[in-house]
Order: C-alpha cells, then structure tokens, then sequence
C-alpha cells in the first residue's frame, strides 16, 4: 500500500491538521479499530501494533476482562473525588501493595503525575526525616532520561528538543551519565534525596545499564539513606520480562512509579508505592488529584493487574522477546548496527550511514506493521505482550525485507 492517504484517510488527515496543536507527527495512519494486536485503519487495512501505546496496552486493545471491568463499574459508579471513600480504591491498592511487595501505594492518573508525586513525597521525607535543610533537597537523575512532560520535569531532561522554550526550570535537580556507578557515587551529597532512574531507558532508545548498574546504584542508595526510585511507567508490568525489571538484578526499590499498562489500555491509571517509611510523610490535604483513586480507574486497574498476573505476561515477554531479538540480530540486516533490549522491549538500531529509522517504520506501515522509532536511529518493537508467536513469526518475513531492503 503506497498511498495512505487513499480513500476515507486523507480527510481524516486534513481535519486533524487543522484542528490538532501540531504538538505531534504521527504517521498517517487512521485508526478505528482495535482488538488484541491487532488494530484497523478507516480504510479497512489491519495492522499489527508493534508499539502498543508505548507499553500502555501490554495486555493488548479491548483485553475482554478489563472492557467488562469497565463496563461494568461504568454502569455503577465513575468517580466520587477523594472528599468521599468509593468501593473499588481500598482493593486495587491492596491488590497492587500485595502484587508489588509495598505497603502503600497513592493513586494518581498519568505518568507524569506519579513522577511529580514522588518528587514531593522524597522532598518532604528529606526535610522531615533526613533533615536536609529546608530548601536544599537534591534528586539525582540521569542523562537521556524520559520521565514525562510537565515543566519540572522536562527541566531535568538532558533532551534540549523537551526543554527549548519551556524555561524557567524547577531547581534541585542533579544529571549524570546513565550507567556510570562512581559518576553516581560521587554525585551523592548530605542533600540527596532521591535517586530518579529508568531501569531501561525507552525514550533514549531501549537502553540497557551495564549488569550490576541497579544493584550497585541501589547499595550506594542504602549506604548514604537516598531513596531509590525506579519509573517503571513503561517497564513495569510484565514488559521486561519480569513483573518489575528492578527484579533482573533483584533490586527492591525504595519507590516504584507505575502507570500506562495499569490503566489497561482503557483509562489513565498511575501510581506510586513504597513503604509507610517514606509515605508517612503525606499528611491529608498535602497533595492529590481530581480523578487520582477514581472508582472507574480503580474497577479498570484491578482487572488489568489481574491480567498481568493470570495470564503470566511476564513470562510470556521473556520467552517471546529472547527469541524475537534473536530472530531480528539473525536477519544480518546491513542496516542494523545492533538489536537491544529486555523481553518485549526491543530496539533495532539502525546504522547511521543508513539514515534515520523512521523511513523504516513507513516501510513496516506499508506492510501492515505499525512500530515506532526513537531518537532518529532506533526502531521500537514492543507489541502487546499477549502477542502470540505465531503471529511474530508471520511478521518476521516482512520486517527482514524492510530490513535488508
Ligand atoms: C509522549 C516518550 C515513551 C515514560 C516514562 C514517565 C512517562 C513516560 C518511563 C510519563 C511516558 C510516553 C509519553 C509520550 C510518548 C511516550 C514515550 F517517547 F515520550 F518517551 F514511552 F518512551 N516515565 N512516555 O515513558 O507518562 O505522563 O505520558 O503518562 O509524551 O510523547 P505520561
């Protein structure tokens, strides 16, 4: 299919442009349609979504369990604000302390929100418990981080493109290199308060830490009393391999951020967790959200926990990625320099003599495969993880030839 903007495409493509803040370049695609991992455009073509919502649709589109979750708490009761309890928050958080090894979790709704939420709850337990002095609080960070867009965060960003125009930025903030254990170390001061990290960066590119970086990041944490925090926002929930990718290295952060999959492709869900140590710090009025902890995002975030655990996503993104990354490192492609990532969290990158990824990704369009690239030279794979193989291995086919073409 060369012309995508045959038939009820285009018109779509007008309106959106003239309408839309042009905050965005999606490819044009139009879709309509969802089911599993497998969506439709408005021209009738099916494609096989290799991005999955950037990991918000591990359990793939209109996951049956979660739509009825949904349907159902829809019918009954959609939000109550926090001025009142609702019947649906006590257990999802319960189900999601149990499930993660947490004493308490706080609700909130995107990603950016569950950063910003433990920004202030670290601050806060520097000054009231650490005894930082007030004002002084430091968090570590790292370059080629991506931890979301509000301008706190963007200001510790390393990417000038996220931060161009958006200044005066938050102050407290300290970058080093991912992956450099003593540039860590030494970044540490009697201020610290947090170290913020992604176990695998993804808008840097799918980019693995050398082995032993989270263990030894996260001792030095326990050495010097400064909460480890790992954004598992697009990690987290089976998309590694494991439920948490802090379990590689059998790591136990001090706070875990989660969110996309959470919300089970169907509702903004975030959240964060950690022990009442550090949670204790929040008093009521300190800090919360209009919807944070809403009856219908609880209902939907209880059935897209349940479908991570009973369906072992987890394990089936181990197996399957291993093998996929295998498959794509065997295709000797003279475009790609290599293949990284952890199970279904995969990136192809490709040579720079071979230009940018995104020319590749309109080719994979053109065949009925939808993936993403990331910072010009990495084209992201990460279907949803209830992808079967069968379906990997008839894509094979059709990646190699974009590959090697
Ligand atoms: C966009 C990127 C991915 C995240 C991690 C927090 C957040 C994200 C590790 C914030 C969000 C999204 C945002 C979306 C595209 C996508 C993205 F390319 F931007 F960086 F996934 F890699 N921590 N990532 O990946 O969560 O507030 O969006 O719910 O902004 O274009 P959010």
């Amino acid at each position: 299919m060369s012309d995508s903007s045959g038939g009820r495409t285009g018109p779509f493509l007008q309106e959106a442009d003239r309408y839309s803040a042009h905050n965005y370049k999606p490819l044009p695609v139009v879709l309509d349609r969802g089911e599993g991992v497998w969506v439709w455009d408005v021209d009738g073509r099916r494609y096989l979504d290799m991005l999955a919502a950037y990991s918000a649709l591990n359990q793939g589109h209109l996951h049956p369990t979660i739509i009825n979750a949904a349907r159902e708490q829809m019918e009954r009761l959609t939000l109550t604000s926090r001025a009142f309890h609702n019947d649906q928050m006590g257990p999802f958080l319960r189900e999601l302390c149990d499930a993660m090894g947490y004493e308490k979790a706080l609700p909130m709704n995107t990603g950016a929100e569950a950063v910003e939420t433990a920004i202030k709850l670290v601050r806060k337990w520097g000054y009231e418990v650490k005894g930082v002095p007030d004002g002084k609080a430091e968090i570590i960070v790292c370059d080629g981080n991506f931890h979301g867009r509000t301008t706190t965060i963007v200001g510790f960003s390393s990417e000038e493109e996220y931060r161009e125009g958006f200044g005066p930025f938050t102050p407290g903030f300290r970058r080093v290199p991912y992956g450099d254990v003593e540039a860590f170390r030494e970044a540490v001061s009697p201020n610290t308060v947090g170290f913020l990290m992604e176990p695998i960066q993804g808008e840097g590119g799918v980019v693995v830490p050398p082995e032993g970086y989270l263990r030894e990041t996260r001792e030095i944490c326990s050495e010097h009393d400064v909460p480890f925090i790992a954004d598992e926002i697009q990690t987290g929930l089976g998309r590694t391999g494991r439920l948490l990718c802090s379990q590689w290295e059998e790591v136990r952060p001090d706070v875990v951020l989660l969110g996309k999959a959470l919300g089970g492709g169907v509702y903004p869900v975030s959240a964060v967790l950690a022990d009442d140590e550090y949670m204790q710090v929040f008093r009521p009025g300190d800090h919360g959200s209009t919807f944070g902890g809403n009856p219908l995002g609880a209902a939907v975030g209880r059935a897209a926990l349940q479908v991570v655990l009973d369906e072992d996503l987890s394990g089936r993104a181990a197996e399957l990625g291993n093998w996929l990354m295998d498959e794509l490192r065997g295709m000797k492609s003279p475009h790609v320099d290599h293949v990284r990532g952890k199970g279904l969290m995969v990136g192809v990158v490709i040579r720079e003599s071979s230009g940018p990824a995104r020319p590749f990704c309109e080719a994979l369009r053109d065949r009925g495969i939808l993936a993403k690239e990331t910072h010009r030279q990495v084209i992201r794979f990460a279907p949803p993880l209830v992808v079967e193989k069968s379906t990997l291995e008839e894509a094979l086919p059709d990646i190699a030839a974009v590959l090697s073409a």
